[in-house]
């Protein structure tokens, strides 16, 4: 606010601002200014509004959700929403659903309207009909009223005739105007359009709803409407739903001549369009439209279920009038559904790779999206249980895109009196052995609790032969150990006939074994035998992700060979010592070190490097400078997960106890001098039991033997591009934590320090960077922003 502003100028300032600011992002698809920015005039406008509540309108900006929740203000605590008598009826529309009802739409249109067009040629060609080309949204038809420019309120469609009010929720939809943009617009006007909750909203709450083992929607559609229908209106503003307009529906006055004017209109009015929007002459340019839409269908933000088809002309549109429920002038062109009714017939497991024993739904064969579905895959025993999925059950499959088809919900009320539940099998349908649940180990607080996983697995391991046919195709993959010529049926062969019981088993295979595969002759078995010859000099990054441990794609394979240098190691490492590792959480840390844990494992490991199966580690070398920069005393007791020691404790803590020793042997008046006497009792506490003291002297040792403890002298850093060079970072990186942006750049040669000064060389600012952004820019320090670091990183060669 300007000292000549008075608080109501700069309100209406403000409120002007953000007005065009919403314009630009949801009508005209140009945001103007950063979200941070928005929020910061939006906040400006609030606080402006809390000192002058007498200065608060119902259209600003800040007033899109009401402050009583609908149940509290409902004068009939049975009926939810009020009834809305639309002023004209809401019509629904017919529905085509292949080219031949497309063409008799049209033809129909034509002979409405015979007297009216000109004539067609000799040839019986035309006359052509000029048609406005829509997007049919997945969502919910709404009516809004404006009176004086204002939104005074929002109905759904109900019958078409009587609906339900819906002001408070429709208030909240961020893309619908409070208010219309420019002038001219009736005093009274009615608007018509789509809510819809766009894709990523719909997958973000069904993965909440997961999270929290609540019940998720089946398709976007079921989302919104059941969004829009909330009686608290801050639960609808949370489902961040969004609003196409495609018409008017009643205005008082003159409209423009066609439906595509009226709709640009409606634009400059502040109602986003859809960009899809197109005049096609002729039902042969509709046919292209309907097509060119197909394509791009599954690359739009939001579900579709067709498009539309109206005649451009309103006088058209009056002349063909309408038949029932449905006007003669439009006409929607349906996709194939994405969503269909089928039977569960029953429910089969299959065993992975890694032993995980997945339900499978076998399902009466159903046509979805043009394509007949047969299986879903149910994912987890978890998934069974929050569907509530019985055998026998009627279920809704969603196939969307190249997405292997979903149950999506079971349908309650088809249940048969003799549906069946679905049980996991206590042993595997493959080996015969025992199926156990996962269990899910997690340290903290320095104790250890163990959970149940939502993962069975067969404990065969290589016994099981799906397991092992897994495993060897894996191991011989491309991105693997890259054998050419195994494919997975030889794969298959060499299992079932007994000649290959581990992967090593590969490297022992003769000619004469190999010519007796079906589909084999000379030449491809020599051919074979030099591939498997070929792969015996892998780089150990290869080796690692053939190995298939699980969680460990190609990515974590390559970075656990680029950090810890030798295979040795990563087999040996503990798992609080491979979360130093940039992006190794704790949950792959503990897979990784199971499966070298396991005896099995390190005999075929041990197997295959051995003289008589010879393969040959290309690269091994040290542990990388990066990781032998990042670990510190003080990081290490924050692994430990000492109850109320975080980072700030610890560092307090190690300024003056420097070494694991003291720390361990302090007693409390020596802790008290630093930490809170909460945190030094939590210290006492974690080290008197043997076990902690034991594991943190472990990881110790074992940051000394593999050259990355803080007394091991620091690997130099001359030559690396960023040596000498101090940064510093500041603000909040999405990309990254900044841990892994520290231990990023201290791979390439930099310190980074927590201050800046002069002696700075950039500073790295994310979100909500405050004092040290000013600072750098006071001392005329370079600064970059996040996106700048992840280019720098990946022109290093090191991924964000
Ligand atoms: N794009 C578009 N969707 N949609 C749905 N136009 C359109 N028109 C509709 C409906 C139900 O009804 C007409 C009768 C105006």
């Amino acid at each position: 606010m300007t000292d000549s502003q008075t608080a109501a100028e700069r309100i209406a300032q403000l409120r002007s601002e953000l007005d065009d600011h919403n314009y630009r992002y949801y009508v005209l698809d140009e945001p103007s200014v950063p979200d941070a920015e928005y929020d910061r005039l939006f906040r400006e406008l609030k606080a402006l509004e809390t000192e002058h509540p007498e200065l608060i309108t119902p259209e600003s900006p800040t007033q899109r959700v009401g402050s009583k929740a609908l149940s509290a203000v409902l004068p009939r605590p049975n009926v939810a929403f009020a009834p809305v008598r639309h002023l004209i009826p809401m019509l629904s529309l017919d529905n085509a659903f292949d080219e031949q009802a497309m063409l008799e739409f049209d033809r129909r249109v034509r002979e409405g309207l015979a007297e009216e067009l000109p004539p067609g040629d000799l040839f019986g060609n035309g006359p052509e009909v000029e048609y406005s080309c829509e997007l049919k949204l997945d969502g919910l038809a709404v009516s809004l009223l404006y009176e004086n420019g204002f939104l005074v309120r929002g109905a759904t469609r109900g019958d078409g005739s009587v609906g339900e009010d819906i002001t408070a929720n429709v208030r909240t939809v961020r893309s619908i105007p409070l208010r219309l943009r420019g002038d001219g617009w009736p005093a009274s006007l009615e608007v018509r359009g789509e809510v819809y909750m766009p894709k990523v909203e719909f997958e973000r709450l069904n993965a909440e709803a997961i999270a929290e083992g609540g019940k998720t929607f089946a398709n976007p559609r079921n989302a919104a409407a059941g969004s829009i229908r909330q009686l608290d209106p801050s639960v609808t503003e949370m489902r961040r739903l969004s609003f196409f307009t495609y018409g008017v529906g009643f205005a008082e006055g003159d409209l423009p001549g066609t439906q595509l004017d009226r709709l640009a209109l409606l634009r400059s009015w502040g109602f986003p369009l859809n960009r899809e929007l197109k005049k096609a002459v002729g039902v042969q340019a509709c046919l292209a439209y309907y097509q060119d839409i197909a394509i791009k269908r599954d690359e739009l933000p939001y579900e579709i279920d067709g498009v539309v088809f109206k005649v451009n002309r309103i006088d058209f549109q009056l002349e063909l009038g309408f038949r029932a429920r449905e006007p003669r002038w439009a006409i929607a062109h349906k996709f194939p559904a994405r969503e269909e009714l089928t039977e569960l017939l029953d429910v089969e497991f299959q065993v992975g790779r890694t032993g995980a024993v997945t339900p499978v739904a076998r399902l009466k064969p159903v046509q979805v999206a043009g394509v007949t579905v047969s299986n879903a895959t149910l994912h987890n025993m978890d998934e069974v249980a929050r569907l509530g999925l019985m055998i026998g059950d009627t279920v809704i499959i969603r196939r969307a895109g190249d997405v292997i088809p979903q149950v999506m919900q079971v349908v309650a009320e088809r249940r048969p009196d003799d549906a069946r539940p679905v049980d996991i099998p206590t042993q595997c349908p493959v080996c015969g052995s025992q199926v156990e649940r996962t269990q899910l180990v997690k340290r903290s607080k320095g104790k250890e609790s163990v959970s149940e996983g939502a993962i069975y697995r067969c404990v065969g391991r290589l016994f099981c032969q799906a397991q092992l046919k897994q495993a060897i195709i894996h191991f011989v993959s491309r991105r693997a150990m890259d054998i050419d010529g195994l494919g997975d049926k030889i794969v298959e062969q060499l299992v079932d006939k007994g000649l290959v019981k581990s992967p090593a088993d590969l490297y022992t295979l003769i000619y004469d074994q190999i010519i007796e595969l079906e589909g084999f002759a000379e030449v491809s078995t020599r051919n074979l035998l030099g591939s498997i010859a070929n792969s015996r000099k892998p780089s150990l990054a290869r080796f690692v992700f053939a190995l298939g441990i699980p969680d460990v794609g190609e990515e974590t394979a390559k970075l656990l060979a680029r950090s810890l240098g030798k295979l040795d190691r990563i087999q040996e490492a503990l798992p609080e010592v491979l979360t130093y590792l940039p992006d190794v959480g704790a949950e792959v840390a503990y897979e990784i070190h199971n499966f070298f844990e396991d005896e099995h494992n390190c005999k075929v490991i041990a197997e295959l490097r051995d003289p008589q199966h010879g393969v040959l580690l290309q690269d091994e070398g040290d542990v990388s400078a990066e990781l032998a920069a990042c670990a510190t005393l003080d990081g290490m007791l924050v692994k430990l997960n000492i109850t109320s020691i975080g980072p700030t404790s610890a560092r307090k803590l190690v300024a003056k106890l420097d070494s694991l020793d003291k720390i361990i042997a302090a007693d409390g008046i020596d802790l008290r001098q630093v930490l809170s006497s909460k945190q030094a009792d939590a210290v006492r506490e974690f080290f008197k039991v043997e076990a902690n003291r034991k594991l943190a002297r472990e990881i110790e040792a074992q940051l000394l033997e593999f050259g990355m403890h803080w007394n091991s002298a620091r690997k130099s850093v001359e030559g690396l591009p960023l040596a000498g060079q101090t940064w510093v970072l500041t603000g909040t990186l999405e990309r990254m934590s900044r841990d892994i942006a520290k231990a990023r750049l201290e791979s390439l040669g930099a310190k980074v320090s927590n201050s800046v000064s002069t002696k700075t060389h950039c500073v790295v600012a994310g979100e909500s960077a405050g004092s040290k952004l000013a600072k750098a820019h006071e001392l005329n320090v370079a600064v970059m922003d996040e996106e700048q670091l992840v280019k720098l990183l990946a022109d290093h060669g090191i991924g964000a």
